[in-house]
């Protein structure tokens, strides 16, 4: 079996143990992160949040799935970093307070620093008064926000209207993404951009920062 189809197979199995070899063979066979992350890992979570969503799949399951999609992007993450010692801009980014899920936004921070940003990640189940404080204390170019439920949606919102009301709005551009998120979530609540994907966060920030694309 090709080695992407082999990765895939071992996230939807949940093999975490045998993940960190597969990636480590797929890298030696000259595959690129990028294309490992997007045409093996994304394809076998899809799949673990299709089986999920059907009932094939219950939490444990995806939780094991989720430690072998993690152990894959640690596996990653030294072969993304940049050479580049001087920063084009920097990015906050964090997971909306009440929301668990930071496999995508660890590709986003994955990408961000690869592309020659300097990344803060605040993690998981982050309030909007840790945002603040972490704002006033970097003053980073951009703030990212992350939400994967439709449920923590709302918490965009609030967050963004937090930064507002402790008179911080205009110095931080703000991006959101997640998988229910959308530009007309993004308009709606204020944010100045939505991105789908990590390769377009990063085309975005570089849009928003007047580096162009
Ligand atoms: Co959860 N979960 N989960 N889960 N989980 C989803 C999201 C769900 C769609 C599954 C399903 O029903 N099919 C569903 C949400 C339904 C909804 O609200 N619409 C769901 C649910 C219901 C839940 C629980 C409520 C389950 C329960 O307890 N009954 C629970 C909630 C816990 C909580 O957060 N409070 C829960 C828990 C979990 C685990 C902990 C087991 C685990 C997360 C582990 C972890 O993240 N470390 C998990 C997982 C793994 C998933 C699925 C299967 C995979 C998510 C993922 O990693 N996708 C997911 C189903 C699915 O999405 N197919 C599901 C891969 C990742 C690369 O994509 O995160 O979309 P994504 O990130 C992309 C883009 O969205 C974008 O770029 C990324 C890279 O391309 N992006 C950004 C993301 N953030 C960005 C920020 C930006 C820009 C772009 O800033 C500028």
């Amino acid at each position: 079996m090709d080695i992407m189809k082999q990765i895939e197979e071992n996230i939807i199995a949940g093999k975490f143990k045998e993940t960190e070899g597969l990636v480590k063979t797929a890298l030696e066979q000259g595959k690129s992160p990028n294309e490992i992350i997007t045409d093996a890992l994304s394809k076998g979570i899809d799949e673990v949040g299709r089986r999920f969503k059907c009932d094939e799949y219950f939490l444990p399951e995806v939780m094991t799935c989720a430690r072998a999609m993690s152990t894959a992007l640690a596996t990653l993450k030294p072969h993304f970093t940049t050479e580049k010692k001087t920063t084009i801009g920097t990015f906050l980014i964090g997971t909306v307070e009440g929301d668990l899920h930071d496999i995508g936004k660890n590709i986003v921070s994955m990408m961000m620093e690869a592309s020659g940003f300097t990344v803060y990640d605040l993690g998981i189940d982050v309030k909007p008064e840790v945002f603040i404080r972490e704002i006033r204390e970097k003053s980073p170019d951009l703030v990212g926000i992350s939400a994967l439920l439709t449920m923590t949606m709302p918490a965009q919102r609030d967050t963004i209207k937090a930064i507002e009301a402790a008179g911080l709005r205009d110095k931080v551009k703000i991006l959101v993404g997640g998988a229910p998120i959308d530009q007309r979530w993004a308009d709606e609540i204020g944010a100045d951009g939505y991105a789908e994907d990590a390769v377009e966060c990063v085309e975005k920030s570089k849009v928003l920062l007047g580096l162009g694309r």
